[in-house]
C-alpha cells in the first residue's frame, strides 16, 4: 500500500508541502513562512487537523460537502464501481450505466425541459463546455455571429481560460491575457456596496437593465447568451434584490438570448430548493452544476441542457469532450449522494430546520458594532464589515485588510468562516444541526469581537 504520511509531525508535513506542492490562489512565499494547515480527517461538519484541533467547517470545504463528511455509503459506492468498471469513456457511441443513470436522475431533478446532460470533471470545465456549446448552437442555427456571451463583474465561473473569462474577477483577467474574445461584462446586483441612494428593488431593476443596454451596445444579433449565478458565491454571497431575476428573464426572452444559470454553488439544496432556478423561479436554458452534485466526494460537473438546444446540436457533431466526461466512479458517487439527499430529506431539513436556525443566528450578528448588513439565502450567508453602518461605509484600509483579520480570528477559534474582501461568508454543510449552528455563531461572534479589538489596536477602525 502507498505510504500515507499522516503519522509525521506537522512541521515535517508542512516542509514537504512547502517544497513540492503549489497551492491555488496562494502566495507561495507567505505560505512557506507560515506552513499550511494540514487537515487529516473529517466527520459531519467537523474537521480535524494534524495537531488534533476540532474545526467547525462552516464553508463545506469549498461550498461543496453538502451532505457532510464521512459518509461510508459514498466510499462504498466508489469502491464498488472501481471494482466493477473503474473507467470507460463515453466517446465513440459508447455508454455505461453510471453515466446514463445519473443523466436520467439529473433530468428528473432539473426544472423545465432541461433533460440532457453533458459531463465534465468540475464547474470550470462545464462552463468551458457551455461557451463552445452556445456558439455551436447558434452556428448550427445559421447565426454564427451570435458569439458574444454576457456575464457579470464579480461573478465567478471557474479558473480555466473560458471559466475565468466568463468570471468577472479583474485580478484573474490580469494574469494570462483574459478575457478571451467574445465575452462582455455588466455590473453585479450588490446593493450594499454599489446601490447608493436607490432602494434595493430600484437598484436590482437598474442592474438587470444593464443587460438590455449591453445587448443594444453590442448589437442584439451578436449576443448568444447571458450567464450568471443565481446568488453570487465566491463574489461574497451577493443576494440579488427580488426585482432582479424577473427582469433578466424578460430581457433574455425579448432578445431571444440563452440564459445559462451557473448553479455550481447554488445547486443541490444550497439555496433551500434543489436549484437556485427554483428559489428564484427562473427558467434557464442551460445549468452548470458541480460541487454539491457529489458533495465533493468525487470530482464531477455537468451542463444540464434544454430540449431545444440538444435538438439543434443533434444535427451536428459537437467536437467537444473530456477523457473523464461521465467518469463512472464519479457518477456512481454522485448517484449515491443524490440518493442520500432524497432518502434523508436533506432539502426538507434545510427548509424546516437548518436554514431558519441559521437565519435567526446569523441575523443576530447584526447588532455587532463591526457588522453592517447580514444576508442569507437558504444555507449561504454573508455579512458586511463596516466602520459605519448608517452610511454603509467601506474601511479606509485596502479592501480585504479587515476581512483577512476577521478570517484569521475565525480560524484561530477553530471556525472556517471565509472573507471575500471585507465581507464574511459562511455556507455550512446542509446537514448541520441547530446545536452546531449555535457553536458556529458563538465562534463567529468571538472572531468579530477579537477582530474589533485588533482594528482599534492597529488604528484601522476608520471609514474611507
Ligand atoms: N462556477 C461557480 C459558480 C463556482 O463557484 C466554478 C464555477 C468552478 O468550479 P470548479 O469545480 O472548476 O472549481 C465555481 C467554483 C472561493 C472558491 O474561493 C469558489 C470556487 C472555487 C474555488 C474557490 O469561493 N467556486
Amino acid at each position: 500500500m502507498t505510504l500515507l504520511t499522516n503519522h509525521l509531525p506537522t512541521a515535517e508535513l508542512q516542509a514537504i508541502d512547502s517544497a513540492h506542492h503549489m497551492h491555488p490562489f496562494t502566495m507561495g512565499q507567505g505560505l512557506r513562512e507560515k506552513g499550511a494547515r494540514v487537515i487529516t480527517s473529517a466527520k459531519g461538519v467537523w474537521m480535524r487537523d494534524s495537531d488534533g484541533a476540532e474545526i467547525l467547517d462552516a464553508m463545506s470545504g469549498l461550498w461543496c460537502v453538502n451532505i457532510g463528511y464521512g459518509r461510508d455509503e459514498l466510499a462504498e459506492a466508489a469502491a464498488r464501481q472501481m471494482r466493477e468498471l473503474p473507467y470507460y469513456n463515453t466517446f465513440f457511441q459508447t455508454t455505461h450505466v453510471p453515466a446514463l443513470a445519473l443523466a436520467q436522475k439529473l433530468a428528473a431533478l432539473a426544472p423545465g425541459d432541461l433533460n440532457h446532460v453533458f459531463y465534465a470533471s468540475g464547474g470550470s470545465e462545464a462552463n468551458d463546455t457551455n461557451i463552445r456549446m452556445v456558439r455551436a448552437y447558434w452556428a448550427a442555427k445559421g447565426q454564427p455571429e451570435r458569439d458574444v456571451i454576457i456575464a457579470r463583474w464579480n461573478g465567478y465561473h471557474g479558473s480555466t481560460m473560458g471559466g475565468a473569462s466568463l468570471g468577472g474577477m479583474k485580478g484573474m483577467h490580469a494574469q494570462g491575457g483574459l478575457p478571451i474574445p467574445g465575452i462582455a461584462h455588466i455590473d453585479q446586483p450588490n446593493w450594499w456596496a454599489e446601490g447608493g441612494e436607490m432602494s434595493p428593488e430600484e437598484f436590482g431593476l437598474a442592474r438587470a437593465q444593464q443587460l438590455e443596454a449591453k445587448i443594444q451596445e453590442i448589437g442584439p444579433e451578436r449576443v448568444g447568451a447571458f450567464i450568471a449565478e443565481p446568488v453570487q458565491g465566491a463574489g461574497g454571497v451577493i443576494i440579488p434584490p427580488y426585482s432582479y431575476w424577473p427582469e433578466i428573464r424578460r430581457i433574455c426572452d425579448a432578445y431571444g438570448i440563452l440564459l445559462i444559470l451557473d448553479e455550481v454553488i447554488c445547486g443541490f439544496g444550497r439555496t433551500g430548493e434543489w436549484f437556485g432556478a427554483q428559489s428564484y423561479d427562473i427558467a434557464p436554458d442551460i445549468m452548470t452544476v458541480a460541487k454539491g452534485l457529489s458533495s465533493g466526494y468525487a470530482p464531477i460537473g455537468a451542463s444540464i441542457v434544454s430540449d431545444e438546444i440538444t435538438g439543434v446540436l443533434d444535427g451536428i457533431e459537437f467536437s467537444h469532450g473530456y477523457t473523464y466526461s461521465g467518469h463512472p466512479v464519479a457518477c456512481a458517487v454522485a448517484l449515491e449522494n443524490l440518493r442520500i439527499m432524497e432518502e434523508e430529506s436533506v432539502i426538507a431539513h434545510v427548509q424546516n430546520t437548518a436554514a431558519p436556525a441559521l437565519k435567526e443566528a446569523w441575523e443576530s450578528l447584526g447588532d455587532h458594532p463591526l457588522v453592517g448588513e447580514t444576508v442569507i439565502k437558504g444555507m449561504m450567508a454573508s455579512l458586511a464589515l463596516t466602520p459605519d453602518k448608517s452610511r454603509r461605509a467601506a474601511f479606509a484600509s485596502p479592501v480585504g485588510t479587515v476581512g483577512t483579520r476577521c478570517r484569521e480570528r475565525s480560524f484561530a477559534n477553530n471556525l472556517i468562516m471565509r472573507h471575500v474582501g471585507d465581507r464574511m461568508v459562511v455556507a455550512p454543510p446542509l446537514v448541520i444541526t441547530p446545536d452546531e449552528i449555535e457553536i458556529l455563531i458563538t465562534r463567529a461572534r468571538k472572531a468579530l469581537d477579537e477582530c474589533f479589538e485588533l482594528l482599534r489596536a492597529e488604528d484601522l477602525y476608520h471609514s474611507a
